[in-house]
């Protein structure tokens, strides 16, 4: 296992004793983590500390998606926040799940006595057929299991682990959090827009249960995010003292040219849609989209491609070549392409970037880091990304360790 705080206490003392004059302080920025380090060259970060690792849904890599193991795992493995989508329950539950509809990612198909529950609705505007959280009370969330989402990752797993509530994450990160390290919590409210129309809107719920912990205020360890700006917006106004996280989706990269693309629903925020607010997720990078995003929100969470995009190998023929010979066609046949400003443009604006999302998978990994994932988040750490959003907690630290040591060589 991996512990971030132990090594970095050790680097810092290290570093402090042998340190020249030339060394950088970390700044006095309040954050609850990681443990800050002093290295030869500042960090390109806003706060002028080493980048945080965020549990993406948990340690989802190994562990099925946003149960409670996920998270105890992905502590292990040494995050420094874990992060839960939100949904509410029939009674008003704030739960973990990336969906709404039970079906994507719990074993409810195996429950014959919900059988009756399964439906047909429209979720942002995409019709689904499944069980929803909304039709469910607590006691009934906690009879099920929740599944791997990905087909290619560990099935084992598989309806062994509860679903968490957000309060229950909250107690497990406060249980873990020790004198050296605080671990965060990095909830996103998920189709906020929706779970309104259903009258179980999120945002008052979520603003309880952080008051509830203590944790109302800029310097408490827990980052909200949402896609939607009127939820960020709104939780701001009932008094949510947080850290905000605007978050900025896209549909794909066009591998011809390496742009993103902008198809419905991935094409803007549900509320803008619902709104008839033409912009999209891309008119949120402009220097006037953060300037906006900087009156409500303290940071921005994109997709990793706004910030280094990939482009692939494409033949006379107008087909896209496979570059590894392996007959499938992904990330792998594609190489990064230089990266944007994204980074030094919210910075600018006094935003935080937190980018998502990184995995271990060759099939994910771009031609140019030749397999190896540990490469693919030095290069975004060395850009100056405050944080990354990974599956796969303990290779994202490892990393960092590189990164940091990178950092304090002279
Ligand atoms: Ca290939």
């Amino acid at each position: 296992m991996l512990k971030s705080a132990i090594p970095l206490t050790i680097t810092l003392a290290l570093s402090a004793c042998g340190g020249g004059s030339d060394t950088v302080a970390p700044t006095a920025t309040p954050s609850p983590s990681p443990t800050p380090v002093a290295t030869a060259k500042p960090f390109l970060t806003l706060n002028g500390l080493q980048p945080i690792v965020v549990a993406h849904r948990g340690a989802s890599g190994y562990v099925p998606e946003e149960t409670y193991e996920a998270y105890v795992k992905a502590i292990e493995l040494g995050a420094d926040a874990i992060e839960p989508d939100l949904v509410a329950t029939k009674d008003g539950v704030l739960i973990a799940r990336h969906d709404p509809n039970l079906a994507y990612s719990t074993d409810v198909a195996q429950h014959p006595e919900f059988a009756s529950r399964k439906k047909t609705q429209v979720v942002d505007g995409e019709t689904q057929t499944g069980w929803f959280a909304s039709d469910f009370t607590l006691a009934e969330i906690k009879t099920l299991g929740g599944i791997a989402t990905d087909a290619e990752r560990p099935q084992a797993l598989n309806g062994k682990y509860k679903i968490p509530t957000f309060q229950e994450i909250i107690d497990l990160a406060k249980a873990k959090s020790t004198a050296t390290r605080t671990i965060a919590v990095y909830p996103e409210t998920k189709n906020p827009t929706y779970h309104k129309a259903l009258g179980l809107p999120l945002e008052d719920r979520l603003i309880a249960i952080i008051n509830q912990a203590g944790w109302n205020s800029k310097t408490a360890p827990i980052y909200v995010q949402s896609f939607e700006p009127s939820s960020l917006k709104y939780l701001k106004s009932k008094g949510l003292q947080t850290k905000l996280i605007q978050l900025i989706d896209a549909d794909d990269v066009d591998l011809k040219t390496g742009q993103l693309t902008f198809t419905a629903p991935y094409d803007r925020p549900f509320d803008w849609a619902m709104a008839g607010d033409k912009r999209l997720f891309s008119d949120m990078v402009t220097p006037a989209g953060l300037a906006e995003i900087k009156t409500y929100a303290d940071g921005i969470g994109p997709w990793k491609p706004y910030i280094m995009s990939v482009k692939g190998v494409f033949g006379a023929d107008g087909k896209q070549v496979d570059v590894n010979g392996d007959g499938k066609l992904n990330y792998a046949d594609a190489s990064s392409l230089p990266p944007s400003t994204l980074i030094a443009d919210a910075h600018k604006a006094g935003l935080m970037v937190h980018a998502y999302t990184f995995r271990n998978e060759s099939r994910r990994i771009p031609a140019d880091f030749k397999n190896d994932a540990k490469a693919e988040y030095k290069a975004f750490y060395r850009l100056g990304l405050d944080g990354v959003f990974s599956d796969f907690t303990d290779t994202a630290i490892v990393a960092r360790d590189e990164y940091v040591k990178e950092m304090q060589a002279k």
